[in-house]
Protein backbone atom coordinates (compact mmCIF):
# COMPACT_ATOMS: atom_id res chain seq x y z
CA UNK A 1 0.00 0.00 0.00
CA UNK A 2 1.25 3.26 -0.93
CA UNK A 3 1.55 5.68 2.25
CA UNK A 4 1.72 9.67 2.82
CA UNK A 5 5.63 9.53 2.40
CA UNK A 6 4.96 8.91 -1.10
CA UNK A 7 4.78 12.72 -1.84
CA UNK A 8 8.15 14.08 -1.92
CA UNK A 9 9.48 15.91 0.46
CA UNK A 10 9.23 19.50 0.08
CA UNK A 11 6.96 19.43 -2.77
CA UNK A 12 4.55 22.06 -3.44
CA UNK A 13 1.02 21.31 -5.11
CA UNK A 14 -1.00 24.11 -6.95
CA UNK A 15 -4.43 23.70 -7.88
CA UNK A 16 -6.71 26.79 -9.22
CA UNK A 17 -10.13 27.64 -8.97
CA UNK A 18 -11.70 29.61 -11.87
CA UNK A 19 -15.45 30.25 -11.01
CA UNK A 20 -18.03 32.49 -11.44
CA UNK A 21 -16.22 35.60 -9.81
CA UNK A 22 -12.56 34.61 -9.42
CA UNK A 23 -10.01 32.95 -10.02
CA UNK A 24 -8.53 31.42 -6.94
CA UNK A 25 -5.23 29.54 -5.89
CA UNK A 26 -4.36 27.11 -3.04
CA UNK A 27 -1.46 25.43 -2.67
CA UNK A 28 -0.40 22.01 -0.74
CA UNK A 29 3.27 21.33 0.29
CA UNK A 30 3.62 17.05 1.00
CA UNK A 31 2.13 17.23 4.10
CA UNK A 32 -1.23 18.42 2.46
CA UNK A 33 -1.00 21.25 4.49
CA UNK A 34 -2.11 24.75 3.04
CA UNK A 35 1.07 26.79 2.55
CA UNK A 36 0.15 29.36 0.29
CA UNK A 37 -3.43 30.98 -1.08
CA UNK A 38 -4.78 33.70 -3.57
CA UNK A 39 -7.17 35.50 -4.88
CA UNK A 40 -8.08 37.66 -8.08
CA UNK A 41 -11.40 39.03 -7.51
CA UNK A 42 -12.72 40.02 -11.44
CA UNK A 43 -15.08 42.91 -10.50
CA UNK A 44 -12.97 44.52 -8.17
CA UNK A 45 -9.73 43.93 -9.21
CA UNK A 46 -10.18 43.59 -13.35
CA UNK A 47 -12.80 46.94 -13.56
CA UNK A 48 -11.72 47.48 -16.95
CA UNK A 49 -13.78 44.30 -17.99
CA UNK A 50 -16.63 46.54 -16.45
CA UNK A 51 -18.58 42.47 -15.37
CA UNK A 52 -21.11 42.17 -12.49
CA UNK A 53 -20.37 39.18 -10.37
CA UNK A 54 -18.29 38.39 -13.37
CA UNK A 55 -20.61 38.51 -15.82
CA UNK A 56 -22.54 39.67 -18.29
CA UNK A 57 -25.98 40.13 -18.47
CA UNK A 58 -27.16 40.58 -22.69
CA UNK A 59 -30.11 43.03 -22.32
CA UNK A 60 -31.90 41.65 -25.52
CA UNK A 61 -31.52 38.23 -25.76
CA UNK A 62 -33.02 37.04 -21.99
CA UNK A 63 -31.67 34.65 -19.62
CA UNK A 64 -28.31 35.46 -22.25
CA UNK A 65 -25.06 35.45 -19.94
CA UNK A 66 -21.85 34.87 -20.59
CA UNK A 67 -18.44 36.30 -19.16
CA UNK A 68 -15.36 37.50 -21.70
CA UNK A 69 -13.23 34.61 -22.35
CA UNK A 70 -10.08 36.81 -21.92
CA UNK A 71 -10.80 38.28 -18.25
CA UNK A 72 -10.09 34.60 -17.48
CA UNK A 73 -6.93 34.42 -19.12
CA UNK A 74 -5.86 38.01 -17.26
CA UNK A 75 -6.75 36.45 -13.96
CA UNK A 76 -5.25 33.58 -14.33
CA UNK A 77 -1.93 35.59 -15.10
CA UNK A 78 -2.48 38.07 -12.00
CA UNK A 79 -3.12 35.14 -9.66
CA UNK A 80 0.02 33.76 -10.78
CA UNK A 81 1.91 37.09 -10.15
CA UNK A 82 0.21 37.12 -6.99
CA UNK A 83 1.54 34.04 -5.70
CA UNK A 84 4.89 34.41 -7.03
CA UNK A 85 6.26 36.36 -3.44
CA UNK A 86 4.52 33.87 -1.51
CA UNK A 87 6.35 30.70 -3.03
CA UNK A 88 8.84 29.20 -5.26
CA UNK A 89 7.50 27.79 -8.44
CA UNK A 90 10.35 25.37 -9.12
CA UNK A 91 9.16 23.45 -6.09
CA UNK A 92 5.51 22.46 -7.64
CA UNK A 93 5.79 18.96 -8.97
CA UNK A 94 2.02 18.93 -9.83
CA UNK A 95 -0.75 21.64 -11.13
CA UNK A 96 -4.27 21.02 -11.66
CA UNK A 97 -7.61 23.44 -11.29
CA UNK A 98 -11.10 23.48 -10.89
CA UNK A 99 -13.94 25.37 -13.83
CA UNK A 100 -16.62 26.37 -13.61
CA UNK A 101 -19.02 23.87 -14.81
CA UNK A 102 -20.39 23.97 -18.51
CA UNK A 103 -18.77 27.28 -19.21
CA UNK A 104 -17.48 27.31 -22.66
CA UNK A 105 -14.91 28.76 -25.09
CA UNK A 106 -14.10 28.73 -29.01
CA UNK A 107 -10.61 28.85 -30.44
CA UNK A 108 -10.83 29.73 -33.67
CA UNK A 109 -8.59 27.95 -36.13
CA UNK A 110 -4.85 28.59 -36.23
CA UNK A 111 -4.90 28.96 -31.96
CA UNK A 112 -3.09 25.99 -31.23
CA UNK A 113 -0.16 26.78 -33.13
CA UNK A 114 -0.77 30.39 -31.40
CA UNK A 115 -0.65 28.45 -28.08
CA UNK A 116 2.37 26.55 -28.20
CA UNK A 117 4.73 29.24 -29.45
CA UNK A 118 4.06 31.79 -26.81
CA UNK A 119 6.89 34.30 -26.26
CA UNK A 120 8.03 33.95 -22.59
CA UNK A 121 8.78 37.85 -22.84
CA UNK A 122 4.82 38.84 -23.33
CA UNK A 123 1.67 38.76 -21.62
CA UNK A 124 -0.26 35.92 -22.10
CA UNK A 125 -3.09 38.58 -22.49
CA UNK A 126 -1.38 40.00 -25.59
CA UNK A 127 -0.59 36.72 -27.14
CA UNK A 128 -3.99 34.89 -26.73
CA UNK A 129 -6.60 37.76 -27.33
CA UNK A 130 -7.12 37.08 -30.92
CA UNK A 131 -7.38 33.85 -30.34
CA UNK A 132 -10.90 32.67 -30.11
CA UNK A 133 -14.18 32.59 -33.10
CA UNK A 134 -16.07 34.42 -30.10
CA UNK A 135 -14.57 36.86 -27.39
CA UNK A 136 -17.95 35.76 -25.25
CA UNK A 137 -17.96 32.52 -23.20
CA UNK A 138 -21.56 31.45 -22.44
CA UNK A 139 -21.00 30.32 -18.72
CA UNK A 140 -23.56 28.08 -16.35
CA UNK A 141 -26.00 30.49 -15.46
CA UNK A 142 -27.32 31.22 -19.19
CA UNK A 143 -30.82 30.11 -19.61
CA UNK A 144 -31.47 31.05 -23.29
CA UNK A 145 -31.16 27.99 -24.66
CA UNK A 146 -34.74 25.87 -23.92
CA UNK A 147 -35.46 25.70 -27.53
CA UNK A 148 -32.23 23.63 -28.17
CA UNK A 149 -32.77 21.61 -25.27
CA UNK A 150 -36.02 20.31 -26.40
CA UNK A 151 -34.79 19.95 -29.88
CA UNK A 152 -32.07 17.84 -28.47
CA UNK A 153 -34.10 15.74 -25.70
CA UNK A 154 -36.77 15.11 -28.96
CA UNK A 155 -34.18 13.95 -31.25
CA UNK A 156 -32.67 11.47 -29.12
CA UNK A 157 -36.30 10.31 -27.77
CA UNK A 158 -37.06 12.47 -25.03
CA UNK A 159 -35.14 13.75 -21.63
CA UNK A 160 -35.38 10.68 -19.89
CA UNK A 161 -33.31 8.99 -22.62
CA UNK A 162 -30.99 11.60 -22.68
CA UNK A 163 -30.46 11.23 -19.32
CA UNK A 164 -29.80 7.66 -19.13
CA UNK A 165 -27.43 8.36 -22.16
CA UNK A 166 -25.62 11.16 -20.49
CA UNK A 167 -26.35 11.76 -16.97
CA UNK A 168 -29.19 14.20 -17.08
CA UNK A 169 -31.97 15.82 -18.95
CA UNK A 170 -30.78 18.96 -21.42
CA UNK A 171 -30.01 21.93 -19.44
CA UNK A 172 -29.86 25.15 -20.40
CA UNK A 173 -26.46 25.98 -19.14
CA UNK A 174 -25.36 22.27 -20.58
CA UNK A 175 -22.50 22.74 -22.80
CA UNK A 176 -24.06 20.90 -25.75
CA UNK A 177 -27.04 23.08 -26.13
CA UNK A 178 -24.84 25.88 -25.76
CA UNK A 179 -22.91 24.85 -28.87
CA UNK A 180 -26.30 24.06 -30.74
CA UNK A 181 -27.62 27.82 -30.06
CA UNK A 182 -23.81 29.29 -31.28
CA UNK A 183 -24.00 26.33 -34.35
CA UNK A 184 -27.63 27.81 -35.38
CA UNK A 185 -27.17 31.46 -34.84
CA UNK A 186 -23.94 32.34 -35.29
CA UNK A 187 -22.84 29.60 -38.26
CA UNK A 188 -19.47 31.44 -39.29
CA UNK A 189 -17.86 30.89 -35.15
CA UNK A 190 -19.23 27.48 -35.49
CA UNK A 191 -17.18 27.23 -38.62
CA UNK A 192 -14.43 28.76 -37.59
CA UNK A 193 -13.90 26.98 -34.33
CA UNK A 194 -11.22 24.68 -34.61
CA UNK A 195 -11.72 23.50 -30.57
CA UNK A 196 -14.46 24.00 -28.16
CA UNK A 197 -12.78 23.71 -24.10
CA UNK A 198 -14.67 23.95 -21.39
CA UNK A 199 -13.26 26.50 -18.45
CA UNK A 200 -11.67 23.59 -17.01
CA UNK A 201 -9.69 22.19 -20.33
CA UNK A 202 -9.39 25.59 -21.36
CA UNK A 203 -6.81 26.54 -18.43
CA UNK A 204 -5.44 23.40 -18.13
CA UNK A 205 -4.33 24.35 -22.54
CA UNK A 206 -3.03 27.52 -21.72
CA UNK A 207 -0.69 25.72 -19.00
CA UNK A 208 0.48 22.94 -21.20
CA UNK A 209 0.58 25.20 -24.12
CA UNK A 210 -1.69 22.73 -26.38
CA UNK A 211 -5.18 21.54 -26.21
CA UNK A 212 -5.98 19.62 -23.16
CA UNK A 213 -8.48 16.94 -23.25
CA UNK A 214 -11.81 17.47 -21.83
CA UNK A 215 -12.18 15.66 -18.38
CA UNK A 216 -15.14 12.29 -18.39
CA UNK A 217 -16.10 13.97 -14.96
CA UNK A 218 -16.79 17.60 -16.07
CA UNK A 219 -17.36 16.31 -19.95
CA UNK A 220 -20.43 14.94 -18.22
CA UNK A 221 -21.85 18.29 -17.69
CA UNK A 222 -22.60 18.92 -21.39
CA UNK A 223 -25.35 16.43 -22.74
CA UNK A 224 -23.08 14.88 -24.55
CA UNK A 225 -20.82 12.13 -23.21
CA UNK A 226 -21.93 8.80 -22.71
CA UNK A 227 -21.72 8.77 -18.54
CA UNK A 228 -21.57 4.49 -18.76
CA UNK A 229 -18.81 4.18 -21.37
CA UNK A 230 -17.56 7.85 -20.82
CA UNK A 231 -16.82 8.01 -24.60
CA UNK A 232 -18.61 10.65 -26.54
CA UNK A 233 -22.40 9.83 -27.71
CA UNK A 234 -22.76 9.50 -31.11
CA UNK A 235 -26.59 10.04 -30.94
CA UNK A 236 -25.79 13.02 -28.74
CA UNK A 237 -23.17 14.60 -30.98
CA UNK A 238 -25.44 14.27 -33.66
CA UNK A 239 -28.62 15.72 -32.29
CA UNK A 240 -26.63 18.73 -30.91
CA UNK A 241 -24.09 19.99 -34.39
CA UNK A 242 -22.52 18.76 -37.20
CA UNK A 243 -19.04 17.21 -36.95
CA UNK A 244 -18.38 17.81 -33.56
CA UNK A 245 -16.73 15.54 -32.07
CA UNK A 246 -13.21 16.67 -33.74
CA UNK A 247 -13.97 20.21 -32.70
CA UNK A 248 -14.36 18.68 -28.73
CA UNK A 249 -11.36 16.58 -29.07
CA UNK A 250 -10.27 13.23 -26.54
CA UNK A 251 -12.05 12.70 -23.32
CA UNK A 252 -9.64 11.87 -20.32
CA UNK A 253 -10.12 10.46 -17.13
CA UNK A 254 -9.29 12.87 -14.23
CA UNK A 255 -6.41 11.67 -12.83
CA UNK A 256 -4.33 11.75 -15.86
CA UNK A 257 -1.72 14.11 -17.04
CA UNK A 258 -2.40 16.69 -19.43
CA UNK A 259 1.08 17.34 -20.01
CA UNK A 260 4.50 19.17 -18.68
CA UNK A 261 4.06 22.63 -17.79
CA UNK A 262 4.67 24.67 -21.68
CA UNK A 263 8.29 26.37 -21.44
CA UNK A 264 6.09 29.43 -20.93
CA UNK A 265 5.90 29.39 -17.10
CA UNK A 266 9.20 27.52 -17.14
CA UNK A 267 10.99 31.03 -18.65
CA UNK A 268 8.85 33.58 -16.90
CA UNK A 269 7.99 31.93 -13.46
CA UNK A 270 10.76 29.66 -13.22
CA UNK A 271 8.49 26.51 -13.09
CA UNK A 272 10.63 23.25 -13.15
CA UNK A 273 10.06 21.72 -16.49
CA UNK A 274 9.28 18.66 -15.28
CA UNK A 275 6.10 20.02 -13.53
CA UNK A 276 3.08 18.31 -14.87
CA UNK A 277 -0.16 19.64 -15.32
CA UNK A 278 -2.93 17.19 -14.11
CA UNK A 279 -6.20 17.40 -15.85
CA UNK A 280 -8.43 20.41 -14.91
CA UNK A 281 -12.05 19.25 -14.11
CA UNK A 282 -15.36 20.87 -12.62
CA UNK A 283 -15.49 23.07 -9.39
CA UNK A 284 -18.02 20.81 -7.75
CA UNK A 285 -16.37 17.66 -8.80
CA UNK A 286 -13.02 18.97 -7.54
CA UNK A 287 -14.97 19.83 -4.41
CA UNK A 288 -16.24 16.54 -3.67
CA UNK A 289 -12.10 16.14 -3.50
CA UNK A 290 -11.49 18.54 -1.18
CA UNK A 291 -14.10 17.76 0.93
CA UNK A 292 -12.49 13.90 1.03
CA UNK A 293 -16.41 12.92 0.87
CA UNK A 294 -15.97 9.30 0.44
CA UNK A 295 -19.02 8.21 2.42
CA UNK A 296 -22.35 7.49 0.96
CA UNK A 297 -24.34 8.75 3.76
CA UNK A 298 -22.50 12.40 3.32
CA UNK A 299 -24.32 15.05 1.77
CA UNK A 300 -21.94 18.23 0.77
CA UNK A 301 -23.41 21.70 0.31
CA UNK A 302 -21.50 24.39 -1.67
CA UNK A 303 -22.99 28.11 -0.92
CA UNK A 304 -21.04 29.60 -3.61
CA UNK A 305 -22.40 31.75 -6.50
CA UNK A 306 -24.76 28.85 -7.41
CA UNK A 307 -26.01 26.40 -4.38
CA UNK A 308 -24.99 23.03 -5.19
CA UNK A 309 -26.20 19.70 -2.92
CA UNK A 310 -23.95 16.54 -3.73
CA UNK A 311 -22.77 13.28 -3.01
CA UNK A 312 -21.23 10.21 -4.10
CA UNK A 313 -23.46 6.87 -5.09
CA UNK A 314 -21.71 3.71 -6.47
CA UNK A 315 -24.42 3.45 -9.48
CA UNK A 316 -25.20 5.64 -12.29
CA UNK A 317 -29.02 5.98 -11.88
CA UNK A 318 -29.60 9.35 -13.95
CA UNK A 319 -33.70 10.54 -13.76
CA UNK A 320 -35.49 13.97 -14.56
CA UNK A 321 -33.88 15.71 -11.74
CA UNK A 322 -30.97 16.50 -10.61
CA UNK A 323 -27.15 15.25 -12.43
CA UNK A 324 -24.83 12.11 -12.27
CA UNK A 325 -21.18 13.06 -12.61
CA UNK A 326 -17.99 10.23 -12.89
CA UNK A 327 -16.96 10.49 -9.44
CA UNK A 328 -13.53 12.24 -10.10
CA UNK A 329 -11.18 10.66 -7.36
CA UNK A 330 -13.15 7.03 -7.60
CA UNK A 331 -12.71 5.55 -11.00
CA UNK A 332 -15.60 3.27 -10.61
CA UNK A 333 -17.95 5.41 -8.71
CA UNK A 334 -20.51 8.19 -9.49
CA UNK A 335 -21.38 11.88 -8.02
CA UNK A 336 -24.86 12.94 -7.74
CA UNK A 337 -25.44 16.89 -7.81
CA UNK A 338 -28.30 19.16 -7.37
CA UNK A 339 -27.90 22.90 -8.86
CA UNK A 340 -29.44 26.30 -7.84
CA UNK A 341 -28.66 29.20 -9.90
CA UNK A 342 -30.07 31.87 -7.06
CA UNK A 343 -27.43 31.23 -4.10
CA UNK A 344 -25.18 33.82 -2.93
CA UNK A 345 -26.22 36.38 -5.45
CA UNK A 346 -29.66 36.16 -4.34
CA UNK A 347 -29.27 36.04 -0.97
CA UNK A 348 -27.11 39.04 -1.29
CA UNK A 349 -29.67 40.93 -2.73
CA UNK A 350 -32.16 40.35 0.33
CA UNK A 351 -29.02 41.50 2.36
CA UNK A 352 -28.99 44.60 0.42
CA UNK A 353 -32.55 45.41 0.37
CA UNK A 354 -33.25 44.12 3.93
CA UNK A 355 -30.27 43.88 5.83
CA UNK A 356 -28.49 47.25 5.68
CA UNK A 357 -26.05 45.77 3.47
CA UNK A 358 -24.50 44.14 6.33
CA UNK A 359 -23.90 40.13 7.15
CA UNK A 360 -23.77 40.63 10.73
CA UNK A 361 -27.28 42.77 10.46
CA UNK A 362 -28.48 39.61 8.40
CA UNK A 363 -27.19 37.19 10.92
CA UNK A 364 -29.06 39.07 13.64
CA UNK A 365 -32.49 38.88 11.81
CA UNK A 366 -31.83 35.46 11.29
CA UNK A 367 -31.09 34.64 15.03
CA UNK A 368 -33.74 37.15 16.15
CA UNK A 369 -36.83 34.98 13.94
CA UNK A 370 -37.86 31.88 15.22
CA UNK A 371 -37.47 28.47 13.10
CA UNK A 372 -40.40 28.02 10.49
CA UNK A 373 -40.54 31.89 9.80
CA UNK A 374 -43.72 32.14 11.98
CA UNK A 375 -45.30 30.11 8.76
CA UNK A 376 -44.02 32.32 6.40
CA UNK A 377 -42.57 30.72 3.14
CA UNK A 378 -40.34 32.74 0.36
CA UNK A 379 -39.44 31.66 -3.03
CA UNK A 380 -36.49 34.32 -4.18
CA UNK A 381 -35.42 34.03 -7.62
CA UNK A 382 -33.40 37.30 -8.69
CA UNK A 383 -32.27 35.48 -12.09
CA UNK A 384 -34.63 32.46 -13.98
CA UNK A 385 -33.95 29.39 -11.93
CA UNK A 386 -32.56 25.90 -12.73
CA UNK A 387 -34.05 23.91 -10.03
CA UNK A 388 -37.60 24.32 -10.17
CA UNK A 389 -37.08 25.76 -13.79
CA UNK A 390 -38.77 28.89 -12.85
CA UNK A 391 -38.46 32.60 -14.08
CA UNK A 392 -37.44 35.34 -12.23
CA UNK A 393 -39.57 36.57 -9.55
CA UNK A 394 -40.45 36.57 -6.23
CA UNK A 395 -43.39 34.67 -4.54
CA UNK A 396 -44.25 34.90 -0.76
CA UNK A 397 -46.82 32.69 1.00
CA UNK A 398 -47.88 32.34 4.69
CA UNK A 399 -48.76 28.79 5.71
CA UNK A 400 -51.14 28.34 8.39
CA UNK A 401 -52.55 25.45 10.95
CA UNK A 402 -49.30 24.26 12.33
CA UNK A 403 -51.24 23.26 15.13
CA UNK A 404 -52.84 20.83 13.19
CA UNK A 405 -51.18 17.20 13.43
CA UNK A 406 -51.64 16.49 9.56
CA UNK A 407 -49.26 18.22 7.23
CA UNK A 408 -52.17 17.62 4.37
CA UNK A 409 -53.98 20.16 6.92
CA UNK A 410 -51.79 22.96 6.17
CA UNK A 411 -53.15 25.85 3.75
CA UNK A 412 -51.15 28.75 2.47
CA UNK A 413 -51.99 31.85 1.11
CA UNK A 414 -49.91 34.61 -0.95
CA UNK A 415 -49.01 37.63 -0.19
CA UNK A 416 -46.69 41.05 -1.19
CA UNK A 417 -43.93 41.57 1.22
CA UNK A 418 -42.99 40.01 4.56
CA UNK A 419 -41.17 42.28 6.96
CA UNK A 420 -37.22 42.72 6.64
CA UNK A 421 -35.84 39.76 9.36
CA UNK A 422 -39.11 37.71 8.15
CA UNK A 423 -37.72 37.95 4.41
CA UNK A 424 -34.41 37.45 5.48
CA UNK A 425 -34.87 34.15 7.08
CA UNK A 426 -37.21 33.67 4.36
CA UNK A 427 -34.52 33.15 1.86
CA UNK A 428 -32.23 31.43 3.39
CA UNK A 429 -34.87 29.19 5.10
CA UNK A 430 -36.80 28.41 2.02
CA UNK A 431 -33.27 27.46 0.16
CA UNK A 432 -32.78 24.77 2.58
CA UNK A 433 -36.32 23.69 2.56
CA UNK A 434 -35.95 23.10 -1.16
CA UNK A 435 -32.59 21.61 -0.95
CA UNK A 436 -34.03 18.85 1.40
CA UNK A 437 -36.84 18.59 -0.55
CA UNK A 438 -34.97 17.95 -3.66
CA UNK A 439 -32.23 16.25 -2.13
CA UNK A 440 -35.04 13.77 -0.60
CA UNK A 441 -36.57 13.32 -4.16
CA UNK A 442 -33.42 12.48 -6.06
CA UNK A 443 -32.41 9.29 -3.73
CA UNK A 444 -29.74 11.32 -1.33
CA UNK A 445 -29.19 10.36 2.00
CA UNK A 446 -32.15 11.47 4.45
CA UNK A 447 -31.69 12.37 7.24
CA UNK A 448 -27.67 12.40 5.96
CA UNK A 449 -25.03 11.25 8.40
CA UNK A 450 -23.96 14.57 8.51
CA UNK A 451 -22.94 17.87 5.88
CA UNK A 452 -20.03 19.12 4.78
CA UNK A 453 -20.51 23.08 4.53
CA UNK A 454 -17.98 24.80 1.83
CA UNK A 455 -18.13 28.30 -0.70
CA UNK A 456 -18.25 31.37 0.70
CA UNK A 457 -21.58 31.58 2.24
CA UNK A 458 -20.55 28.61 4.32
CA UNK A 459 -18.61 30.90 6.77
CA UNK A 460 -21.70 31.94 8.15
CA UNK A 461 -22.62 29.97 11.29
CA UNK A 462 -25.91 31.51 11.20
CA UNK A 463 -26.71 30.25 8.17
CA UNK A 464 -25.02 26.83 9.30
CA UNK A 465 -27.25 26.55 12.74
CA UNK A 466 -30.14 26.81 9.95
CA UNK A 467 -28.97 23.78 8.09
CA UNK A 468 -28.64 21.67 10.55
CA UNK A 469 -32.56 22.49 11.93
CA UNK A 470 -33.65 21.84 8.19
CA UNK A 471 -31.34 18.78 7.57
CA UNK A 472 -32.14 17.64 12.09
CA UNK A 473 -28.17 16.78 11.25
CA UNK A 474 -24.65 17.46 12.29
CA UNK A 475 -22.91 20.42 9.74
CA UNK A 476 -18.52 20.22 9.40
CA UNK A 477 -16.72 22.84 7.67
CA UNK A 478 -13.67 22.27 6.39
CA UNK A 479 -10.62 24.97 6.87
CA UNK A 480 -11.49 27.11 3.83
CA UNK A 481 -14.12 27.80 2.38
CA UNK A 482 -12.55 27.43 -0.98
CA UNK A 483 -12.96 23.56 -1.09
CA UNK A 484 -12.69 23.83 -5.15
CA UNK A 485 -9.25 25.27 -5.15
CA UNK A 486 -7.67 22.61 -2.70
CA UNK A 487 -9.18 20.12 -4.18
CA UNK A 488 -7.75 20.87 -7.19
CA UNK A 489 -4.48 20.87 -5.48
CA UNK A 490 -5.10 17.66 -3.78
CA UNK A 491 -5.98 16.12 -7.21
CA UNK A 492 -2.59 17.94 -8.07
CA UNK A 493 -0.98 15.39 -5.97
CA UNK A 494 -3.07 12.31 -6.62
CA UNK A 495 -2.45 12.50 -10.46
CA UNK A 496 1.18 13.18 -9.83
CA UNK A 497 0.79 10.09 -7.78
CA UNK A 498 -1.01 7.76 -10.02
CA UNK A 499 1.81 8.80 -12.41
CA UNK A 500 4.54 7.69 -10.12
CA UNK A 501 2.93 4.52 -9.43
CA UNK A 502 2.00 3.78 -12.95
CA UNK A 503 -1.69 3.32 -12.95
CA UNK A 504 -4.50 4.78 -10.52
CA UNK A 505 -4.00 4.42 -6.61
CA UNK A 506 -7.10 5.57 -4.39
CA UNK A 507 -7.16 9.15 -3.13
CA UNK A 508 -7.25 7.88 0.38
CA UNK A 509 -3.60 6.55 0.69
CA UNK A 510 -2.43 10.35 0.45
CA UNK A 511 -4.03 11.02 3.95
CA UNK A 512 -4.87 7.56 5.36
CA UNK A 513 -4.71 7.55 8.93
CA UNK A 514 -3.63 10.87 9.01
CA UNK A 515 -6.44 13.27 7.51
CA UNK A 516 -6.78 14.73 11.05
CA UNK A 517 -3.00 16.64 10.23
CA UNK A 518 -3.84 17.81 7.19
CA UNK A 519 -5.51 20.94 6.09
CA UNK A 520 -8.25 18.57 4.07
CA UNK A 521 -9.98 17.94 7.92
CA UNK A 522 -13.03 18.55 8.15
CA UNK A 523 -14.51 19.92 11.73
CA UNK A 524 -17.60 20.27 13.40
CA UNK A 525 -19.75 23.47 13.20
CA UNK A 526 -23.00 22.77 14.81
CA UNK A 527 -23.78 19.32 16.38
CA UNK A 528 -27.23 17.80 15.60
CA UNK A 529 -30.29 19.66 17.30
CA UNK A 530 -31.92 17.06 19.50
CA UNK A 531 -35.15 18.61 19.09
CA UNK A 532 -37.42 16.44 16.99
CA UNK A 533 -40.64 17.95 17.00
CA UNK A 534 -38.88 20.91 15.18
CA UNK A 535 -37.52 18.43 12.49
CA UNK A 536 -41.20 17.07 12.29
CA UNK A 537 -42.11 20.65 11.31
CA UNK A 538 -39.87 21.20 8.88
CA UNK A 539 -40.99 17.62 7.67
CA UNK A 540 -44.37 18.75 6.74
CA UNK A 541 -42.87 22.28 5.68
CA UNK A 542 -40.89 20.81 3.05
CA UNK A 543 -44.06 18.65 1.24
CA UNK A 544 -46.03 22.27 2.03
CA UNK A 545 -43.24 23.64 0.14
CA UNK A 546 -42.90 20.95 -3.10
CA UNK A 547 -46.83 21.47 -3.46
CA UNK A 548 -46.52 24.83 -3.99
CA UNK A 549 -43.45 24.80 -6.25
CA UNK A 550 -45.27 21.97 -8.17
CA UNK A 551 -48.05 24.38 -8.75
CA UNK A 552 -45.60 27.11 -9.39
CA UNK A 553 -43.92 25.06 -12.18
CA UNK A 554 -47.38 24.29 -13.53
CA UNK A 555 -48.07 27.72 -14.05
CA UNK A 556 -45.23 29.63 -15.24
CA UNK A 557 -42.60 27.30 -15.23
CA UNK A 558 -40.02 26.79 -18.47
CA UNK A 559 -41.38 23.80 -20.60
P1 LIG B 1 -17.73 31.16 -6.45
O1 LIG B 1 -18.87 30.28 -6.83
O2 LIG B 1 -17.58 32.30 -7.41
O3 LIG B 1 -16.46 30.41 -6.18
P2 LIG B 1 -17.56 31.71 -3.60
O4 LIG B 1 -17.65 30.32 -3.09
O5 LIG B 1 -16.24 32.39 -3.55
O6 LIG B 1 -18.17 31.83 -5.07
O7 LIG B 1 -18.62 32.56 -2.79
C1 LIG B 1 -18.75 33.95 -2.97
C2 LIG B 1 -19.96 34.44 -2.22
O8 LIG B 1 -19.84 34.16 -0.82
C3 LIG B 1 -20.21 35.92 -2.30
O9 LIG B 1 -21.03 36.24 -3.42
C4 LIG B 1 -20.89 36.23 -0.96
O10 LIG B 1 -22.28 36.49 -1.14
C5 LIG B 1 -20.77 34.96 -0.15
N1 LIG B 1 -20.34 35.24 1.22
C6 LIG B 1 -19.12 35.63 1.64
N2 LIG B 1 -19.14 35.83 2.99
C7 LIG B 1 -20.39 35.56 3.42
C8 LIG B 1 -21.06 35.60 4.70
N3 LIG B 1 -20.42 35.93 5.82
N4 LIG B 1 -22.36 35.25 4.75
C9 LIG B 1 -23.02 34.89 3.63
N5 LIG B 1 -22.45 34.85 2.40
C10 LIG B 1 -21.15 35.20 2.30
C1 LIG C 1 -23.12 23.08 -11.63
C2 LIG C 1 -23.21 24.51 -11.96
C3 LIG C 1 -22.55 25.49 -11.04
C4 LIG C 1 -21.20 25.93 -11.56
C5 LIG C 1 -20.71 27.07 -10.69
O1 LIG C 1 -23.89 22.29 -12.47
O2 LIG C 1 -23.78 24.90 -12.94
O3 LIG C 1 -22.45 24.98 -9.74
O4 LIG C 1 -20.32 24.86 -11.57
O5 LIG C 1 -19.39 27.39 -10.88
Amino acid sequence: MVGRSSLPEGALFLGFDSSTQSVKATVLNNELTIVASETVNFDSELPHYKTEGGVYRDPTDDGRIFSPTIMWVEALELVLEKLKPKIDFSKVVAVSGSGQQHGSVYWKKGSEAVLSSLDPSKSLLSQLKDAFSTMDSPIWMDSSTTKQCREIENAVGGALELSKLTGSRAHERYTGPQIRKIYQTTPDVYESTERISLVSSFMASILVGCYASIDETDGAGMNLMDINHRIWSKTALEATAPDLEQKLGNLAPAYAVAGRISPYFVERLQFDKNCLVIQWSGDNPNSLAGLTLNTPGDLAISLGTSDTVFGITAEAKPGLEGHVFPNPVEPDGYMVMLCYKNGSLTREDVRNRCAEKSWDVFNNYLEKTAPMNGGKLGFYYKDHEILPPLPAGFHRYVVENFNENSPDNLTEREVQEFDPPSEVRGIVEGQMLSMRGHAERFGMPNPPKRIIATGGASSNESILKLIAQVFGCPVFTVQRPDSASLGAALRAAHGWLCKEEGGFVPISCMYMSNLEKTSLAAKLAVPAPGDGELLKKYTSLVKKRMEIERRLVEKIGRA
